[in-house]
């Protein structure tokens, strides 16, 4: 487990959630402005000497196209999030950020490691294989917390989970708060399965929005968000 100065541990995966990236109602719609402050923030903490892992998820594009079965679905949905990615991508590289892009379905620990070796960020992303199974950028992203130790930022739409409108400063079981339900087609699962999953690999996570440079500061080691985990 890697710990900061605290005794804390470090945040460094950041999986960037298609809620946050993408608009809920409308398929393939992709936010420019979120997309900028993300690379923004990712691009000042390279610069402030940290490593970031990065994730993204498949919003109103992977889930879109998953959720439209027919024979054209693994096909459609492949390439909808091969299209998010180059855009997320094109953002972070615009703003320095020295990304090496790895679809979900070549994903292994090992290859996340060479990357970091040869001195590049990982750009993982949620995908779909041939026979139709749905990659999760969660998984992904619990299995790197597990495996290297550290802690996972989910970057969403919302400050936190929220009970009663006030955003819950820590969770660390899966039936203390209200179920958040989303309109738009998830099928992966949503928050609930987000926390299922961190919580059963006994990893670390917060769950908080971009907005108030929340990604940098989480990842210096600031309280943000709603941390899921061990609590107390
Ligand atoms: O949004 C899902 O990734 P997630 C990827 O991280 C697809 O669960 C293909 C829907």
């Amino acid at each position: 487990m890697v710990v900061g100065p605290a005794g804390s541990i470090t945040y460094r995966i950041i999986k960037i959630g298609g809620s946050a990236i993408t608009c809920k109602d409308v398929p393939h719609c992709f936010k420019v402005d979120v997309a900028k402050e993300i690379s923004k923030q990712i691009a000042r903490a390279i610069r402030e000497g940290m490593d970031p892992i990065l994730v993204h998820g498949g919003g109103s594009f992977g889930h879109y196209e998953a959720s439209i079965v027919d024979e054209g679905t693994v096909t459609r949905t492949s390439h909808a999030m091969l299209t998010l990615n180059f855009l997320i991508n094109s953002f972070l590289v615009k703003s320095g950020v020295m990304t090496y892009p790895i679809p979900g379905k070549f994903f292994t620990v090992d290859v996340t490691k060479s990357v970091i070796r040869q001195g590049m960020v990982p750009l993982l992303f949620g995908d779909i294989l041939p026979d139709g199974k749905i990659i999760s950028g969660d998984d992904i992203v619990v299995a790197l917390g597990k495996e290297l130790g550290l802690g996972i930022i989910f970057v969403t739409d919302v400050e936190g989970i929220l009970s009663q409108d006030r955003v819950m400063e820590c969770v660390d079981n899966d039936h203390a708060f209200p179920v958040m339900r989303t309109a738009n087609p998830d099928v992966t699962g949503g928050i609930l399965e987000k926390v299922r999953k961190v919580l059963n690999a006994g990893v670390e996570a917060v769950i908080t929005s971009y907005k108030g440079e929340n990604i940098l500061r989480a990842m210096r080691g600031e309280r943000v968000g709603t941390r899921v985990g061990k609590c107390g």
